[in-house]
């Protein structure tokens, strides 16, 4: 009696031990990062109190994918949030619902007449508004399509996310840019080119049969920040992946993204017809050529009606492309934009050309190739300019084609995979990196002819307009390697979308998301973010410097090597250090590439004494002695700017430790692990890099400087990627 008596009292007790610890085992485990910035776990108490009456159920009316992935996002989203149930309901039965919609799908929105308002945003812009239906007030979010439902569903829960006030919404909004999409530099054998964070998602061999369930979140993670299309492969192109046996793989993807408004494109390579067709050309004006590219667009819109189109890399690091015939860029853009135009497929044509002959300036090569051709793309090409004019590097001017080709469709290129930015572990937040590319005036127009008015067509018109991302995506768990790395794609998404949206709004709404909502995390965290990508610059790269990296991998420094067989891919090409000074002479007295700039900025960044510092060895070869803003020599800042960058990040190191308590401590211990890596890394660059450029200055470090911890023997002998695998 008395055991049974105790076994019933007891029992409880173990489910409830059990449960708890089952409970606190998963919550624990699930801090790993796979839920970006879509987390939705409970808000802070006073902000659901302030919610709650305002979030009451969710209310999509009709059926289609688009329509299911809104009603179950936002249900999840706002129970999530507000920490217990908000229910789908079926009409405004209470005050407080979210009713989403267009006035196709909806006929609470069709009876709100906002025809007009909702056409001019067009089927991806939205409005938010808070109203009464009924006599209750209720949230409207509304589109003319379902994709702009969706957007405006997902700023609803960025609102909330962000504790921004919902009680008088009057939301409307509309992308800026037409193509915000990710290039994904993946191979078809699961390699990504550049790739920091495990294998290419895609599992072609599985495909089409399995589709992996991950790539409905990685649609997701897309769309809730307006990411709207995705080029599968690499721009280094297999013709392979235009063969039907991977069209229809590649139309099973589509079928996963479509409801998320992801469309997808592929690169093409441009010998396809030779290496898939069996042809004895890929010349552009050959008429075979030509309808063999117009049945290959047939075979791809049957299978993808709403194929998005293709990327091209030609003629650049070894790719076939319309040169090898003796044609032009144009020519070879226009004969696949024929191909792709019956089906409204457009042909994004990339800017990143460079002829490695003895003598040139790789930064002036592609402006040379391409500018001659402006006025002579079709309407359904964009032409694709990476932010500078080498690649991707930590700082560099923006490209002379933004100002130099109004009668061109040109669009964005940025890198979100850190090839040359510690790659995945480092923490650089790009935001402003591609802010100050945005924001840079070309003068094309006169004064105010930012980049950002370049590419979303107002300085110049023309109907399609872009911005393309480097893919930092992989199969590792938290998706991009570094957990900080998120907020690089997070920002691309929404400078996409709005271009000249602040980096400090990004980085906060990011860490809130992302992280926590403690006031004094977020500052710091969002400090930190901030501030990183200018330290980054400072420890690898200052003053102008560029391309420094180790050839191959690019991870770590190598400013003495010499021996690629391509003069444009050694470091001493780029610094040119001599006894005299440091830096490319990119002025008259040089390569002269300045002079591609529109006059008012050749002239200031011609001139030593009116060129941004931050620019002055990318321009000038200036001798170690010059006197710098500062009025120290050019040598003793260069030796003091690089040790600021190891300063900054012990002093990151100091901040990320302090919050300790207040992230959650997985993610906490994963991201004190990488800043340990990058201390080690910044003062690796300091000390190779100083040691070596002293072997020209021969002049000693300044005060202030520390020392370095090895020689200069030794920092040649191996790279921080051999004596380090944390990264790969
Ligand atoms: C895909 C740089 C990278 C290459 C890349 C190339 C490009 O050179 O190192 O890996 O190739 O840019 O943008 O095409």
């Amino acid at each position: 009696m008395f055991r049974e008596h105790h076994r019933e009292r007891i029992w409880p007790i173990i489910c409830l031990t059990v449960f708890l610890q089952l409970f606190t085992a998963a919550v624990a485990k699930a801090e790993d990062g796979y839920r970006l910035w879509l987390r939705y776990d409970p808000l802070p108490g006073e902000m659901i109190g302030a919610y709650r009456p305002r979030v009451t159920s969710v209310v999509v009316q009709g059926r289609s994918a688009t329509l299911d992935a809104i009603r179950a996002e936002l249900a999840d989203g706002c129970t999530g949030l507000l920490g217990g149930p908000v229910p789908v309901a079926g009409g405004v039965d209470r005050a407080g619902a979210v009713v989403v919609g267009t006035p196709q799908s909806s006929p609470l929105i069709a009876g709100l007449r906002w025809g007009r308002r909702l056409a001019a945003l067009g089927p991806e812009g939205f409005l938010i508004r808070s109203v009464r239906l009924g006599q209750r007030p209720v949230t409207v979010i509304a589109s003319d399509g379902e994709t702009g439902a969706l957007y405006g569903a997902f700023h609803f829960l960025r609102l909330l996310q962000a504790l921004q006030p919902i009680d008088r919404l009057d939301v409307s909004q509309k992308p800026r840019l037409q193509l915000r999409v990710l290039n994904h530099w993946d191979n078809l054998d699961g390699q990504i080119e550049r790739g920091y964070a495990g294998r290419s998602l895609w599992d072609w061999k599985a495909l089409p049969e399995t589709v992996d369930p991950r790539l409905r979140d990685y649609a997701r993670a897309n769309a809730s920040v307006g990411i709207n299309g995705s080029v599968l492969n690499n721009v280094n192109a297999s013709a392979q992946s235009l063969s039907a046996d991977y069209l229809r793989k590649t139309a099973a993807i589509a079928d996963a993204f479509r409801p998320y408004g992801v469309r997808v494109y592929l690169s093409a390579r441009f010998s396809a017809p030779v290496e898939l067709g069996g042809l004895k050309t890929a010349d552009p004006l050959d008429p075979e050529v030509k309808a063999w590219w117009q049945r290959k667009a047939d075979e791809i819109y049957k299978l993808i009606p709403d194929f998005g189109g293709f990327l091209v890399k030609a003629n650049s690091e070894g790719q076939p492309g319309p040169r090898t015939y003796n044609r032009s860029h144009a020519e070879g853009a226009n004969m696949l934009a024929a191909a792709l135009a019956p089906h409204k497929g457009v042909v994004i044509w990339r800017a990143f050309v460079y002829d490695p002959k003895p003598g040139d300036d790789r930064a002036a090569a592609a402006y040379d190739e391409l500018q001659p051709f402006d006025g002579q793309f079709a309407p359904n090409v964009l032409l694709q300019v990476k932010n500078g004019p080498v690649d991707f590097q930590p700082r560099e001017p923006f490209h002379p084609l933004f100002g130099a080709m109004p009668k061109t469709q040109v669009m964005l290129e940025v890198q979100i995979t850190q090839e040359y930015l510690g790659q995945s572990n480092h923490l650089v937040f790009l935001a402003p990196m591609w802010r100050e590319v945005l924001d840079s005036d070309t003068h094309a127009r006169g004064p105010g002819s930012t980049v950002a008015k370049v590419i979303d067509g107002s300085l110049f018109g023309g109907r399609l307009t872009g911005m393309a991302g480097v893919a930092n995506t992989g199969s590792d768990r938290n998706w991009t390697g570094h957990h900080f790395a998120q907020g690089n794609w997070y920002a691309f998404g929404r400078l996409a979308w709005n271009p000249d949206l602040p980096s400090r709004q990004i980085a906060d709404e990011w860490t809130r998301m992302t992280f926590t909502h403690d006031p004094r995390a977020v500052e710091s965290v969002a400090r930190i973010m901030l501030e990183s990508r200018e330290a980054a610059v400072d420890y690898m790269t200052p003053l102008g410097l560029h391309h420094l990296m180790w050839a191959g991998h690019h991870y770590g420094p190598q400013p003495w090597w010499d021996k690629e067989p391509s003069p444009v891919w050694n470091p001493v090409y780029y610094h040119r250090a001599d006894a005299r000074g440091l830096g490319f002479d990119r002025t008259k007295t040089g390569s002269n590439a300045v002079s591609q700039y529109q006059p008012p900025v050749r002239d200031r960044f011609a001139d030593l004494d009116t060129c941004p510092e931050k620019f002055l060895l990318w321009f000038h070869h200036v001798p170690w002695d010059w006197r710098v803003r500062s009025g120290r020599t050019l040598w003793d800042e260069l030796a003091l700017r690089y040790q600021r960058g190891v300063d900054w990040v012990r002093g990151a190191r100091k901040s990320w430790d302090d919050l300790g308590g207040v992230i959650d401590a997985e993610r906490h211990a994963a991201v004190a692990k990488k800043l340990s890596v990058q201390e080690r890394d910044a003062a690796w660059w300091r000390d190779s890099c100083l040691l070596y450029f002293q072997t020209f200055s021969q002049r000693p470090l300044p005060p202030g400087v520390e020392q370095t911890r090895r020689t200069l023997r030794e920092y040649m002998a191996k790279s921080l990627l051999d004596i380090d695998a944390t990264n790969h």
